[in-house]
């Protein structure tokens, strides 16, 4: 009898422990932290987006972003050959169990590349940010000019 009721109890604790893994695979487990587009001059027609995710879930890789401004948008990183820094398509960028993905002027952005219309500062873009499991989420991203000069402004007084 004692036997039959811990099995029953062990049952129902391993039925609740299945429906909550897969209700988590189901809600956002990637959280957007941070992030903007680079504001280029109206006769530049690519320019970037720097974005910072926190991960609450399993390890997984942005692995595509599509945005209705540009014709394509790109994973690059920076690599630096022979004294000279150079963009370079990556496949994807790793979300770590637990972790954050950085994106920033001095490393790993996203491309965009063939504006359809020059991005107005102050206006939010949408990205639609893809992983490896197939999963989207969209992001909304303020277009303003690079961090590092809005931090230098900053500092300058008056
Ligand atoms: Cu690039």
């Amino acid at each position: 009898m004692e036997f039959m009721t811990l099995k029953l109890i062990f049952k129902q604790v391993f039925g609740a422990l299945i429906l909550c893994s897969s209700a988590q695979l189901m809600a956002a487990q990637v959280q957007l932290t941070d992030g903007f587009i680079r504001a280029m001059p109206p006769s530049v027609p690519n320019s970037a987006a720097y974005l910072t995710l926190k991960n609450e879930g399993d390890a997984t890789e942005l692995v595509a972003v599509e945005t209705p401004v540009a014709r394509e948008a790109q994973l690059h990183t920076l690599i630096e050959e022979k004294g000279v820094v150079k963009m370079r398509q990556v496949s994807g960028f790793a979300l770590p169990l637990a972790g954050e993905l950085a994106l920033s002027p001095s490393g790993d952005h996203i491309m965009l590349l063939g504006l359809n219309r020059p991005l107005n500062e102050g206006e939010h873009i949408e990205l639609t940010l893809i992983f490896a499991d197939g999963s989207k989420q969209s992001v909304q991203l303020p277009v303003r000019k690079d961090d590092g000069q809005a931090q230098h402004h900053h500092h300058n007084h008056h």
